[in-house]
């Protein structure tokens, strides 16, 4: 039996390597050549090809190559009796925490404004904002959104964080569905976007919850492009709703040449690169779920069809 590793724009060779060195090549196949699709009982993909299933008579896992499942749920013809799950690793979460505590402080200690002022080449020292005056708001609190809070509440911030069902996190200001999200924008001046992209969730990101905010507040944006409405988070910005914004997911990656966000002022981009799964780190989870797979037991990260994540 084999794991088969389907990410055809993506170089994966540093996972197939540890994953070779855990399995043995024998059970690593790797696309497009895959020599025995017979013997694939695990496919890993990162944006795979649609309708290839059938060739993988023995298949009974398909795990993203990251914590984001939407590109799985966008295959209708993975069969249903297929189990979905998705790879999240310990650096992965830390690197996320790390990258969203990073702006939280950028935007405490005033680095844009002061970025700003080096380009007009003008000399005023600007004391760091209290935290007390800095409530952070969450939306997505699962394995990235609750260690980011937790890591936010150790360093002196008051956090609220938004999920679907109802939790109680000690620590966190915890806030679900269609009424706590307005509950929530209206106390947070900090929003973070860690949530899976669901039809639920597509779009979240939006004038109307920008409005909610108090006045100048600041947008982190590290979930999936599609949460957000980019004609609105410019209209937020220009209308002095928003005060800044850190991008690192976009509808379209790359991010094309021509899109206005490029030269926005008020917007930084990074190039989806706030977390990074290790290949040794995926390489083990991967090995483990085929394990888990033999032994008939649940995958470390499942995925649910009907909720979307
Ligand atoms: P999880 O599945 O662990 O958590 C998802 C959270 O979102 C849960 O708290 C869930 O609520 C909440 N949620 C889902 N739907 C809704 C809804 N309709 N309303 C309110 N809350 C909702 O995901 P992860 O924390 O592992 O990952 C989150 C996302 O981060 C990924 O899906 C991906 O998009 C993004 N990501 C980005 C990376 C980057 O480099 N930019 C890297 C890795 C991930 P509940 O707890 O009630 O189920
Ligand atoms: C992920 C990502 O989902 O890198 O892991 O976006």
């Amino acid at each position: 039996m084999s794991v088969a590793l389907i990410t055809p724009n993506r170089s994966i060779k540093g996972i197939e390597n540890a994953l070779v060195d855990k399995l043995g090549t024998e059970q690593v196949q790797v696309w497009p050549d895959i020599v025995h699709p017979e013997e694939v009982q695990l496919a890993v993909t990162w944006d795979h090809p649609h309708e290839i299933w059938s060739r993988f008579p023995k298949l009974q896992a398909v795990l993203s190559l990251g914590a984001g499942a939407d590109h799985l749920l966008k295959d209708p013809t993975i069969p249903k009796s297929v189990k979905l799950g998705r790879v999240v690793t310990p650096t992965l979460k830390q690197q996320m925490t790390e990258f969203v505590l990073m702006h939280v402080y950028w935007i405490q200690r005033r680095m844009p404004q002061l970025w700003m002022q080096q380009k007009i080449m003008h000399w005023k020292p600007l004391p760091p904002i209290e935290k007390g005056h800095l409530p952070v708001g969450i939306l997505g609190m699962g394995q990235l959104g609750t260690a980011t809070a937790n890591l936010l509440v150790e360093h002196g911030f008051t956090v609220h964080g938004w999920s679907r069902s109802p939790k109680q996190i000690e620590g966190i200001i915890s806030h679900h569905g269609h009424e706590g999200l307005g509950h929530m924008a209206e106390k947070v001046r900090i929003l973070i976007c860690l949530l899976p992209l669901t039809n639920k969730t597509k779009g979240v990101l939006n004038f109307d919850l920008f409005s909610m905010l108090s006045d100048s507040a600041w947008l982190i944006h590290v979930g999936r492009g599609e949460h957000l409405n980019e004609q609105d988070l410019i209209q937020a910005l220009d209308s002095g709703q928003l005060d800044t914004a850190f991008v690192d997911v976009f509808h379209k990656e790359p991010l094309p040449q021509d899109h206005p966000f490029w030269k926005h002022s008020d917007i930084y981009i990074t190039p989806h690169i706030a977390s990074l799964t290790p290949p040794d780190e995926a390489a083990r989870q991967i090995a483990d779920d085929f394990r888990r797979i033999q032994q008939n037991q649940p995958l470390s990260y499942p995925v649910d069809r009907q909720s979307g994540y």
